[in-house]
């Protein structure tokens, strides 16, 4: 059957886990779970990793700073903190932008207070004011925003109160506000997605009612970050189809992207996980309803578009969108063609992030190649059991240190795009809102799902299962490379891109056929398979 996975990995959870001490057993077997998408299993996610297991995640201050604000260029991002801080988070994801003539680009530019010794002692938030006073004098952008890192928190500098003064000092109608993202605050990035979310919904979104409409039909496409170039492959996709992206958070973005999105009329949320809070806020504030969208695969990125087509239910626009995707799929159809020659029977294992280990599923089905495993390192159970399956109030749940804002109907600004009646009428013709499938839903029977995967069963899966494919990141690279199977990084592309769109899913065709299907790999001995190596002697006891 279609649905049934041919390889049996009933046994893998057991050998992944008999080595731990019996209580990280225990609790490791519960964040490992055989896929069955007619009755979708309960997995434990977001939950703290256990010390001394190496992780693939990473910190609150990298969610934040990194993911969420980093692709955003016209605003001066200054990482209140140590300088490596700042230097590890400065574009290391390939996040790209294009600011046309005369539009500032602080993208290029590394900002940091670099903290020193003193400043732990003593206290940094002088040297934090000359950073903006510097920052300011420099630049003169519109906004400043400041980042906590770990020995801001621990020292007690209280980054907000200096925004407030600096902001009064400064004048000029600066914006400048900061955030509490103290790599330690949470379990993970998502944390940071999180403090992102609320502070950019306080600061920025809604600043500005103009309306700069360039067509009819007007969307913010949210949890997109132009990796390798993807939000500019999407933004040219909806405008071929007459449609205006008013802001792309954060891809590409800039100050009035932000402060105009509340003007949208449909907010398409692409990684629910880092801006799900955005999009729940600018409904609950704006009356914008949301859905959700993957233009990760040319099949997802045709029903994508369909989606918003029947959303709007203009004829024209609908009849124009089939065009687009018609006109798309051309090239689409006969990259894939070719490409499966190759690819079709291969398999993959994918771990990364909160949202691509499974939108890139889509991918590797469209090329034949049957995902044995997948995991989020940061993803949350509804990413992995899906909306409809976990009753709303438990989502938050674990999210513990996090300020849960409470945000209400903006009175003289409510302006809701569809009444009841016709969402529900939508929803009838098979549109969803506010709801979605997880992973785990679209994954074959018999397949399975980790979280946050530790580097020992990284390896155990590799040693037993060989993927043909491995898709993770820079840390676990060249780990996997050593022991002979490709890795495809899933976070920045390595050097390639765009994958998004149906342009993107020909560039990912082609990469995959070459990596996935090169026998170099195979001649790959690590240098301890052939080489004699000196073996460790411990000390008599
Ligand atoms: Fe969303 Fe992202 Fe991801 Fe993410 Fe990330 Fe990223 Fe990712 Mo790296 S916002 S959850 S925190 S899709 S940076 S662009 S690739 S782990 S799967
Ligand atoms: C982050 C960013 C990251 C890291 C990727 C990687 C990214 O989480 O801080 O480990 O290779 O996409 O750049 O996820």
């Amino acid at each position: 059957e279609k649905n049934i996975l041919n390889i049996d990995l009933s046994s893998a959870k057991e050998e992944l886990i008999e080595i731990y001490p019996k209580k990280v057993a225990k609790k490791r077997s519960k964040a490992i779970v055989v896929a069955d998408p007619d009755n979708i299993p309960e997995i434990q996610a977001n939950v703290r990793t256990i010390p001394g297991i190496i992780t693939q995640r990473g910190c609150t201050y990298a969610g934040c700073k990194g993911v969420v604000l980093g692709p955003t260029r016209d605003i001066i991002n200054i990482t209140h903190g140590p300088i490596g801080c700042g230097y590890y988070s400065w574009l290391t994801r390939r996040n790209q932008t294009r600011p046309s003539e005369n539009e500032p680009n602080f993208m290029t530019y590394c900002f940091s207070t670099d903290m020193q010794d003193s400043n732990i002692v003593f206290g940094g938030e002088q040297k934090l004011k000359d950073a903006i006073r510097e920052a300011y004098e420099l630049f003169h952008p519109k906004a400043i925003a400041v980042f906590s890192t770990c020995p801001v928190g621990l020292i007690g500098d209280d980054v907000h109160r200096v925004a407030r003064q600096m902001k009064e000092e400064i004048g000029n109608g600066i914006n400048i506000f900061g955030f509490s993202c103290e790599g330690y605050r949470g379990v993970s990035q998502s944390a940071g997605h999180h403090i992102a979310n609320n502070q950019l919904f306080r600061n920025l979104i809604g600043n500005d009612d103009t309306v700069n409409a360039t067509h009819k039909y007007r969307i913010n496409v949210l949890g997109e970050y132009n990796i390798g170039g993807d939000a500019f492959v999407i933004d040219e996709l909806f405008n071929k189809c007459g449609i205006q992206v008013v802001a792309t958070m954060s891809g590409n973005s800039t100050v009035e992207q932000f402060e105009t999105a509340h003007t949208a009329d449909l907010n398409l949320v692409m990684c629910h996980r880092s801006i799900n809070y955005v999009a729940e806020m600018l409904e609950t504030s704006f009356g914008i309803p949301w859905m959700k969208s993957n233009f990760i695969g040319a099949d997802a990125c045709a029903k994508s578009l369909r989606k918003v087509g029947k959303y709007f239910g203009d004829p024209e626009l609908i009849a124009r969108i089939e065009e687009v995707i018609a006109e798309e799929m051309i090239p689409v159809i006969e990259a894939r063609e070719k490409a499966k020659l190759k690819t079709n029977g291969k398999t993959a294992m994918l771990f990364v992030g909160g949202s691509r280990a499974h939108h890139y599923q889509e991918l590797f089905d469209e090329l034949g190649i049957t995902t044995l495993c997948a995991g989020y390192e940061f993803g949350h159970r509804d990413d992995y059991e899906g909306r409809r399956v976990i009753p709303s109030i438990q989502i938050d749940a674990d999210s513990r240190n996090i300020e849960q804002i409470t945000v209400t109907k903006d009175e003289t600004r409510y302006k809701p795009r569809k009444t009841e009646e016709e969402l529900k009428a939508l929803e009838a013709e098979g549109l969803e809102f506010n709801g979605y499938d997880g992973m785990m839903a679209e994954m074959k029977k018999g397949s399975l799902v980790i979280d946050d995967l530790s580097h020992y069963e990284m390896e155990k899966l590799i040693e037993k299962y060989h993927p043909d494919v491995f898709c993770a990141g820079i840390k676990e690279k060249y780990c996997v490379q050593k022991m002979g199977i490709p890795l495809k990084q899933l976070h920045n592309y390595d050097s390639g891109g765009p994958y998004a769109g149906f342009a993107g899913a020909v560039n990912f065709y082609k990469d995959i056929e070459q990596i996935a299907c090169c026998s170099i790999w195979k001649e790959m001995k690590a240098p301890w398979e052939s080489e004699e190596y000196v073996e460790a002697v411990y000390a008599a006891v």
